[in-house]
């Protein structure tokens, strides 16, 4: 059996640079896709280079360069096992704050993103009856006021759920990593007191890989210690 594949994006800094490493310990080649090359070269450079990791530059928003980047996965390691639609953008509260064009790229890339995710994978995906997990968030539970983010990430939740419905019975599980407050360059300054890291999420996302394969967590919602909503 080869060492399976997982194809992650947003994989340039934060979680899922912190998953790539993770999933390259646990034994996964990994398929690394964000818009920053260098980023992602040197971190497949440091994952073991061509035979364990390939960098992909790719804007999530992009039907062409997400269907391209799992073809090139797919010539590259002749298989494709999970799947991580994790790229993401925030932005600040107040449906006055932000400007438009700032709206615009964190719909496209929370939600539209995720969604060109999966109608790239599934195929793959339902070959290897492999493993799609998507990055939620706390705030796609609960909105917060006046949080345009909150609605992407109940939207990228939603959209999980649908998956998990229309793969039923192909074998293909299903996973929601929905994250509080994490220390990542997502914020210049992480709120609250004692945030988690990018590893703790990391490491929910591989015990959610590496279950036997009857058993589909279907959520993780992990917060810090310190954060109350
Ligand atoms: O953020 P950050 P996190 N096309 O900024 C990529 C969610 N979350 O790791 O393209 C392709 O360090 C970007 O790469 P680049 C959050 O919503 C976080 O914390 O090179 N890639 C980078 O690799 C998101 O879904 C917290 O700029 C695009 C990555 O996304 C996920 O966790 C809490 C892209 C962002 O890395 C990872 O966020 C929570 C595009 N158009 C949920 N746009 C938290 N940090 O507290 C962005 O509940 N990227």
């Amino acid at each position: 059996m080869p060492d399976p594949v997982l194809l992650i994006t947003g994989a340039s800094r934060g979680i899922g640079a912190a998953t790539a490493r993770a999933a390259a310990g646990a034994g996964y080649r990994v398929a690394l896709l964000a818009r920053s090359a260098e980023a992602l070269q040197d971190l497949a450079d440091e994952l073991g280079g061509p035979d364990r990791a390939l960098a992909l530059a790719c804007d999530v928003a992009d039907w062409d360069a997400q269907a391209a980047a799992v073809a090139a996965t797919l010539d590259t390691f002749g298989r494709l096992d999970a799947a991580f639609a994790n790229a993401g953008v925030g932005a600040s509260r107040g449906f006055l704050a932000e400007s438009v064009d700032h709206w615009r790229d964190m719909v496209l890339a929370n939600v539209l993103g995720a969604a060109l995710t999966i109608r790239a994978t599934i195929p793959a995906l339902k070959d290897s009856r492999g493993h799609l997990l998507v990055t939620g968030s706390v705030a796609g539970h609960k909105p917060t006021p006046g949080s345009l983010y909150s609605a992407t990430k109940a939207a990228a939740r939603s959209m999980a759920e649908a998956a998990r419905l229309e793969l039923h019975g192909s074998g293909v599980r299903v996973t929601v990593v929905s994250p509080g407050t994490v220390d990542t360059p997502f914020y210049d300054d992480a709120p609250g007191n004692d945030p988690l890291l990018a590893e703790d999420v990391a490491e929910a996302v591989v015990f959610a890989l590496t279950r036997p394969p009857r058993v589909n967590v279907n959520e993780i919602l992990v917060r810090p210690t310190t954060q109350e909503f």
